[in-house]
């Protein structure tokens, strides 16, 4: 708890620009729940390293990272929005932190299979004890709640058992994180291939849409997004593109699947591709100027980061020095 709010943290790796499934699968539910808790939401930029990265183009991403969280809709006065890398507690948790974590932990993390297949000329150490240093940003700032992507469920997993491991030693250092999976927009799927979740990473652009898009982009990546030979709007397994688009446009609109499949009944998929592209559009439309407005706005933005930074580092800090004493490391000489 900090005051009477409950801590919340989350986190995204500072990879390229952000498409809707970061946008209604992550950033919209951070939004909804800033007002609620005492939010910390931190760019990875560490994380980002276990990749190898043109360093012009990670410095970037990492501020427009930072920067769309703010033009989303996150008030940065409220939510501490930082980089992982400027708050070096992180780093130095992690390395006590790997000292009570299994290796055969880290082995059946399947992200860490995934990433070993996918890249298998560059299979570093940082892969496999990823999930410990992302285990270190939740458990420096106690939090009480991380809002994650089913994909990282796992992880959290893992952060709970490293905790409680470290408290039934140490006795209460650790608040124990509970992961809150949002509902809407959980799962973007691909505008080419529905059977795959939206991915930056995918060869063909048109199956992405990114939150910079501008409208004619974003109306014609919808209008040629993959469905089926049939005509009516409704929610069904077998019409896996039909079901992303009304998941997209529920998490656009708020609206039930109902509520849709009654809006379109006796109307063909182009008018509700339309529909689906101009909504979207529109949602996004505001968040695009805003981070235009900040990209134009250096030093408004310099001083939120150096703001969060301290604030971010004074919570880190004050568990950092409680851990280093648990474990018995000298106190430090300033
Ligand atoms: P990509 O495959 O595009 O690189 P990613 O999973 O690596 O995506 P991250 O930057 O790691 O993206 O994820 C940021 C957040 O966005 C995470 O909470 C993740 O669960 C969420 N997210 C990413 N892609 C989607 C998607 N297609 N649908 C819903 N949420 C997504
Ligand atoms: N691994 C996460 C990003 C991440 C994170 C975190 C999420 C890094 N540290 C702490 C929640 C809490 C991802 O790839 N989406």
């Amino acid at each position: 708890m900090i005051g009477d709010k409950k801590v919340l943290y989350s986190a995204m790796q500072a990879t390229g620009v952000l498409h809707i499934g970061n946008y209604f699968g992550a950033l919209q539910n951070w939004v909804n729940l800033s007002e609620e808790y005492e939010c910390f939401y931190a760019v990875a930029d560490l994380h980002a390293l276990t990749i190898r990265r043109d360093p012009a183009e990670l410095r970037k991403s990492t501020r427009n990272v930072l920067m769309m969280y703010i033009a989303a809709g996150l008030d940065p006065e409220k939510n501490c929005v930082y980089y992982q890398s400027s708050v070096p507690a992180h780093a130095e948790l992690a390395w006590i932190m790997n000292c009570f974590t299994y290796l055969g932990e880290l082995n059946r993390m399947t992200q860490f299979k995934d990433k070993s297949a996918k890249h298998s000329d560059n299979i570093n150490a940082g892969l496999l004890t990823y999930p410990v240093l992302m285990a270190c940003d939740i458990l420096l700032y106690q939090a009480d709640v991380v809002p994650v992507g089913l994909d990282q469920k796992q992880h959290l997993e893992l952060t709970r058992d490293i905790a409680e491991r470290f408290n039934a030693i140490y006795g209460d250092v650790f608040t124990i994180p509970e992961p809150y999976i949002g509902t809407t927009g959980a799962r973007v799927m691909s505008l080419a291939d529905p059977t795959k979740k939206m991915s930056k990473s995918d060869e063909n652009q048109n199956s992405v849409v990114y939150v910079l898009d501008d409208k004619d982009t974003i109306i014609r990546k919808f209008k040629r997004a993959i469905t089926d030979s049939d005509t009516r709007i409704i929610y069904s397994e077998d019409k896996p593109g039909i079901m992303n688009l009304m998941d997209i446009y529920g998490a656009a609109t708020g609206k039930t699947n109902e509520e849709i499949e009654r809006e379109f009944d006796g109307k063909g998929y182009g008018d509700f591709k339309l529909a689906v592209g101009e909504t979207v559009a529109d949602v996004l439309a505001p968040i695009k100027e805003r981070f235009e407005q900040l990209s134009k706005d250096k030093a408004y933005v310099d001083s939120v980061i150096k703001n969060n930074t301290e604030k971010a580092s004074y919570f880190a800090e004050k568990t950092l020095r409680k851990v280093q004493k648990k474990v018995g490391l000298p106190e430090r000489i300033r």
